[in-house]
Parts: structure tokens; C-alpha cells; sequence
């Protein structure tokens, strides 16, 4: 079979599934388990729904993997990628060369981040880019006259990535045990409130989630930390949303011995939570800042690290040459794409929309399921959500096989015509900005039918 006859709709989704089985290592994947069950093949996507082989339309309420920030189709994204590809497709940005599009890009975003990141590095993924902050904290440090100062600490349930040493960042312990550089890298408990916050208030509870970290650095000692990394709302690892004053005390604690602190604002970056960023949105002065997904919305890979005054003056006046990059660093047509991408979401008023109208809509629409009988609680922020299913309310109790009822759900969401993802037994929501308020409506009446549904399933 030629890649012709593959591209043409003229194979069934049998034989697709087949050639995947045979040919295709997905990541995130149990081989055994795709194979027996075959993947689901999307065809195209328009709007805010994407279309399977089967003929089936599907809301996407994850926005792909939390980053379709613009939703599918939109001409301007492709229009750009196309005209950039026929100006100048590819040039790198190594040995003192660069291109309009990256310094268009580069002036923008040290326009809508927060004061004092004014300097980009760019890479393909977020993991690329989280690689880079460890590479530069490293160095940053050494040429602080500290090379000690070398661990970095971030909590459990973190996700930063999948190359070794991102993964080794994140606190994700499946990563760790299949491979992970434990050395130098430490974590701390996050401020889940659902697992630890019992009967302490919102403001007990943010001091006491931030003494973890003053806790740890004790331990290691601050000589030797170079810096805390942490997502302003913990995506991956499932919709963490922190309370009120947490970060404050955790920037007055890297303030207090002298620790970096680096925002990854993957997925809370451009407008989900309601500003460009979570750390306008929060009051963060992250020191670095990881962004990628949003960027492009996905149309095409880009990542970047906004490097914050501190650490470029000293790399720019005594660093000697950076020792890193990627081929595609600044690449002039996913540049081109970011550019067309900031473009519409200011010109479609996309985070007012998200702050002032949509959010409030969404926690709005989404709280009368805490009143469900196998939910826990109802959290949600800007746009992003998560639904956390219980085998009882009272207490609440969790279920045993932790994981299981939340794949029960997510599945019969997704027959009923819903993406959704489960993170252990709770419900994520991470849809396009641009989701209208009928696009929630039709998303919390399928939660609930998937939610009445697992219950059934599970007699509760
Ligand atoms: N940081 C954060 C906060 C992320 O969410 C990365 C870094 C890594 O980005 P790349 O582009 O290297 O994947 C991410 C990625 C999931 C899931 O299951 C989430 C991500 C990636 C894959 C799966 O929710 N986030």
C-alpha cells in the first residue's frame, strides 16, 4: 500500500487501525491494550468539533491536548503558515542570523508577559523548553560564582515534559520509575486541596502547602537550590487549582533564599485563565517562564522560554557563548503562525470573553454537578476544569482502583459526543477560547448523562 492509498478515504477504519497496530508507537500508549482495541481515527476538525473515521462528531472540550486555544479551521493561522513557507520556509537562527518573523515574535511577547521577561529562547515542544531553563538555570548559577546552587524543586503531579530530564522535573512517578535523573531534582507535595486540605481554611491551608517548600529547602539546604518550578494550575496532573495566597508565600520563601522561581505556563498561558497569562492573573514575577501549546494553538510546534532580566543581563554580559539550541529554534513559519495566532485572540477579544463571560459561565454551568452522587467536587478556573468522582460523598471516600471509574466516564462522555480526559477519577475540561456559551451547555449535558451513566455502571 503506497502513503496514496492511505491518505484516500477509501480504507476502512479496520484497515487503518491495522497499519497503525503494525507501523505506529503512540506515546502515552499501552501497546498491548491499542492493539487490541484500535485507535480512533480523526479525520478533520472545524470549529470546536473533530471528526472520526467512523463519522462521528465529537466536541472537543480538551481543545486537542490543552492547546487549540483558537479552535480548528481558522485560515488566518494557515494563510500565514503558507505565505511564510513561500517567503522563506526555513533559516536558522544559529551564527549571528535571525528572521522578521522571529523578532516580530519576540518583541510581542516580551510586550504581553509580565514586566521584567524580555528575552526569548525557543524551542519545539514544552519539554525542549523546560530542558533549556534547567541548562540555563545551571549556568546561571555557576556564573553567580554558586555552581551548587543546582537543585531544582517541584512538586508531585507536576508535569514539565517527557525528555529525561523534564520528566525528571515533573513529578509524574510512572515517568520516574521507566526513567528519570534523580539527582539534583527534588519535589514537594502540591496544594491539592481536595487530598490535603481537611478541615483547614483557604488561608491555613495556602501557608501550610507553602511551608512544604520551606520544609524541603531546609532539608537540602539553600546553598545547594537553584530554583522552584511550578505550573500556576497544575493541568496533567489533574486541574489543581491552588487557594488564594499560596503563591505569595512561595515567592516570598525563593525570594527569602534566593531561589528562582519559574512559571510553566504551558497550558495556562494565552488566555485560559482569563489574562494573556496566570501569572497576571495570579500576581506571579516568575524569574522564567516556559510557553508553548497556546502559542500556535497547536497548528504547528513552537515553544519558548521567556528569560527574565536577572538571569539574560548576567548570560548577555559574562555567559560566553550558550551551548544549546535546536535546529528548529525560531523557526520562521511556526513564528509566522504564533504571530497570525496572538493576532486573532486580541482581535476576537478572546481573554475578555474568557474573564468576563465565559468562565464565570463555565463555573457557573459546571457547579450543580457537585450535587451528583459520585462527584467529590467541582473545580474550576478561567477555562479549565475538573470534576472529581468519588465512590461516596460522605467523607468523601475514593475509589480503590484508582483511574478505573474515570476511564468509565470518559468513555461514555466521548459516545456521547464529548472529548474529555480523566486524571486519575477526575474529569478535565480544557476547551477552545472560543467556546460559546451553547458549547457549554451542550458539554455539561453530556457530563451529566456520562456521569448518571458511570454511576449505573458502577451501582452507586
Ligand atoms: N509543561 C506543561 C505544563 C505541560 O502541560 C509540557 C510542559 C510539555 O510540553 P510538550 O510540548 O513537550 O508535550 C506540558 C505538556 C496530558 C498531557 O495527558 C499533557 C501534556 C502533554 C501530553 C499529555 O494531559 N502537557
Amino acid at each position: 500500500m503506497t502513503p496514496d492509498d492511505i491518505l484516500t478515504d477509501n480504507l476502512s477504519t479496520r484497515e487503518w487501525q491495522s497499519i497503525d497496530a503494525a507501523h505506529h508507537m503512540a506515546p502515552f500508549t499501552d501497546y498491548a491494550e491499542l492493539r487490541a482495541q484500535g485507535s480512533r481515527i480523526i479525520t478533520h476538525a472545524d470549529g470546536h468539533y473533530i471528526f472520526d473515521s467512523e463519522g462521528n462528531r465529537i466536541l472537543d472540550g480538551m481543545a486537542g491536548l490543552w492547546c487549540v486555544n483558537v479552535g480548528y479551521g481558522r485560515n488566518e493561522l494557515v494563510d500565514a503558515a503558507a505565505s511564510q513557507m513561500r517567503q522563506l520556509p526555513y533559516y536558522n537562527n544559529f551564527f549571528k542570523t535571525s528572521n522578521q518573523p522571529v523578532l516580530a515574535l519576540s518583541k510581542k511577547l516580551a510586550d504581553i508577559t509580565p514586566d521584567g521577561l524580555n528575552n526569548v529562547f525557543y524551542a519545539n515542544s514544552g519539554s525542549e523548553a523546560n530542558d533549556t531553563i534547567i541548562r540555563m538555570v545551571r549556568h546561571f548559577w555557576a556564573l553567580e560564582g554558586k555552581p551548587d546552587k543546582r537543585v531544582i524543586i517541584g512538586r508531585d503531579y507536576g508535569y514539565h515534559g517527557s525528555t529525561i530530564m523534564s520528566a525528571s522535573m515533573g513529578g509524574m512517578s510512572g515517568m520516574h520509575e521507566q526513567a528519570a535523573n534523580e539527582a539534583d531534582f527534588d519535589h514537594i507535595r502540591p496544594p491539592y486541596g481536595f487530598l490535603y486540605q481537611g478541615n483547614q481554611d483557604e488561608a491555613e491551608f495556602a501557608a501550610n502547602a507553602a511551608s512544604w517548600l520551606e520544609d524541603k529547602i531546609a532539608d537540602i539546604g539553600a546553598d545547594r537550590v537553584a530554583a522552584f518550578v511550578a505550573e500556576p494550575i497544575q493541568g496533567a496532573g489533574g486541574v489543581i487549582v491552588p487557594p488564594a495566597g499560596y503563591f505569595d508565600h512561595i515567592q516570598g520563601i525563593c525570594r527569602k533564599h534566593d531561589i528562582l522561581f519559574i512559571a510553566d505556563e504551558v497550558i495556562t498561558g494565552f488566555g485560559r485563565t482569563g489574562q494573556w497569562f496566570a501569572s497576571q492573573t495570579m500576581n506571579l514575577a516568575p524569574d522564567m517562564m516556559t510557553l508553548a501549546k497556546g502559542l500556535t494553538s497547536g497548528y504547528v510546534p513552537m515553544s519558548a522560554v521567556m528569560v527574565g532580566d536577572r538571569v539574560a543581563d548576567r548570560l548577555i554580559a559574562d555567559g560566553g557563548e550558550f551551548y544549546h539550541g535546536f535546529t528548529y529554534s525560531g523557526h520562521p513559519v511556526a513564528a509566522a503562525v504564533a504571530l497570525a495566532n496572538l493576532a486573532l485572540i486580541e482581535r476576537e477579544g478572546m481573554i475578555d470573553r474568557v474573564r468576563n463571560d465565559t468562565g464565570p459561565y463555565l463555573a457557573a454551568a459546571l457547579a450543580p454537578l457537585a450535587d451528583h452522587p459520585i462527584v467529590g467536587e467541582v473545580r474550576t478556573f478561567g477555562m479549565l476544569a475538573a470534576i472529581e468522582l468519588v465512590q461516596s460523598k460522605d467523607g468523601p471516600v475514593m475509589f480503590d482502583n484508582v483511574g478505573a471509574a474515570g476511564v468509565i466516564c470518559r468513555d461514555h462522555a466521548i459516545a456521547n459526543g464529548l472529548m474529555m480526559r480523566a486524571v486519575r477519577d477526575g474529569m478535565i475540561l480544557s476547551p477552545p477560547l472560543t467556546y460559546s456559551r451553547e458549547d457549554i451547555d451542550e458539554t455539561v449535558a453530556i457530563v451529566r448523562k456520562a456521569l448518571d451513566a458511570t454511576a449505573a455502571d458502577l451501582n452507586l
